[in-house]
């Protein structure tokens, strides 16, 4: 590989290195990032961008918090790791912390969002076994078409989507795929005596912001009470102040049996997720029966306490449900004859681009990344809006202003 200097521009030797070097696993838009700070990042050009993806919402406190980082290195200096073959002075004190914070008896604290998920499975299925009653191996899980939990063998082993699924079996059984915001359907699989969980995300983010009809939450749980089945709420994305309250269940004050939480749980530091429930489920796992070389780290105990605690301290939900609503406004008035329309709650947003050329939704991002705002296409002609939760009015405004211009100059 030639060297940096013998590029002209300095972003097309870094999206060589990673051609060369690198896995094909993703297709990222063409823009190379160095910096960030807040609801901004930086190319290594010294553009500056709004972020309106905040890491698929792994940043909602902001790029860098400041609180989040002096945290980190202030732990970072003293300890990092002790594994659970021996107890730690942060871990309990967390545990406590998070518990409260959520009103759940315990959390089981874990690294990944996906793994956080394969956690809530297993749990489920013990359950299913050692209090419901169910014979053993015969346990099933109902999840949604068009869900994103993650990307192991036994999640995609539930996905409706072939580029998460195919060539990758044989695939984990013990799953039922029932059409998302169907309170029929979820009330006919449920029949079935062998169900011991539902896994739903409260909005479908990765499908392009489907939010369910009104209600259909609260159902949805209620019916899950009436047949002793654990309802699942994957709120990895949709948890932690995104759509305008801490939980986007909480919009319907439904409580799950197992949260689900990860990605803004480190304020996109490092990966740091967890599981949350109460006694009669968290029991069902003895010593020894599930674990993770990292987690609940002292590090990431330390971290997940700050982030947590400037969610609240600096209002992040009221202002994501408040700058949410200022967005979807100001973007339908721009009354664009691209868009066929926006939805979201809080700041988790999407815009479904309406243009006979498939490529319309890519070709934008690449308009809005020209004027300095970045956002990436989900499933072809969706688009999510989701800035960091800090972001202000102004900046709101100024970002219509960018997406107004970018739609303009779409052919
Ligand atoms: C990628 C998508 C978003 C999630 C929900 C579990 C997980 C995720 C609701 C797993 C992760 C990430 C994964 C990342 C891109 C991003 C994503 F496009 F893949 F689907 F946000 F919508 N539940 N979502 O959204 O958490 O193991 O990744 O920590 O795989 O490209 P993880």
């Amino acid at each position: 590989m030639q060297s940096i200097s013998g590029y002209t521009n300095a972003s097309n030797y870094y999206f060589d290195l990673e051609d060369k070097f690198g896995a094909h696993n993703y297709h990222p838009l063409p823009v190379v990032l160095t910096k960030g700070e807040g609801a901004y990042v930086w190319d290594v050009d010294g553009k500056r961008y709004y972020d309106f993806l905040s890491g698929y919402s792994a940043v909602n406190q902001g790029h860098c918090h400041p609180k989040i980082i002096a945290a980190l290195i202030e732990q970072a200096q003293k300890l990092t790791l002790t594994s659970r073959a021996f107890y730690n002075n942060l871990l309990g004190e967390y545990e406590e912390f998070i518990t409260h914070y959520f009103g759940y008896d315990k959390v089981l604290p874990m690294n990944t969002g996906v793994e956080a998920v394969e956690t809530a499975i297993k749990l489920c299925r013990r359950w299913a076994y050692e209090v419901k009653g169910v014979t053993e191996n015969q346990a099933k899980i109902i999840v949604c078409a068009n869900n994103f939990h993650g990307r192991t063998t036994t999640v995609i082993s539930f996905s409706s989507d072939p580029s998460s699924y195919k060539n990758f079996g044989p695939f984990m059984p013990g799953f039922e795929i029932i059409p998302y915001n169907d309170l029929n359907a979820l009330a006919n699989a449920l029949k079935d005596k062998n169900v011991a969980g539902f896994l739903v995300e409260p909005i479908q983010g990765e499908a392009g912001v489907m939010v369910p009809d009104e209600g259909y939450l609260k159902k949805a749980k209620q019916y899950c009470e009436d047949a002793h089945v654990l309802f699942i709420g994957d709120e990895i994305q949709t948890g932690l102040a995104r759509t305008g309250k801490m939980l986007a269940c909480d919009h319907e004050d439904v409580r799950p049996d197992i949260l689900i939480l990860g990605k803004a749980l480190s304020g996109g530091v490092m990966p740091i997720s967890a599981v949350l429930a109460d006694d009669e489920i968290m029991h069902c796992i003895k010593p020894g029966e599930h674990g993770s070389t990292f987690g609940g780290n002292p590090l990431a105990c330390k971290v997940a306490i700050t982030a947590l605690t400037v969610l609240k301290e600096e209002k992040m939900m009221e202002n994501a449900e408040n700058m949410g609503t200022l967005l979807r406004e100001q973007i339908k008035k721009i009354n664009s004859p691209h868009i066929a329309l926006v939805r979201g709650k809080g700041l988790l947003n999407a815009i479904v681009i309406k243009h006979s050329n498939p490529e319309a939704a890519w070709d934008l991002c690449l308009e809005l990344k020209e004027n300095g705002l970045l956002a990436k296409p989900t499933h072809g002609d969706k688009i999510r809006f989701a800035p960091p939760l800090i972001i202000t009015e102004d900046q709101i405004m100024d970002c219509v202003e960018i997406i107004g211009r970018s739609l303009d100059r779409l052919s």
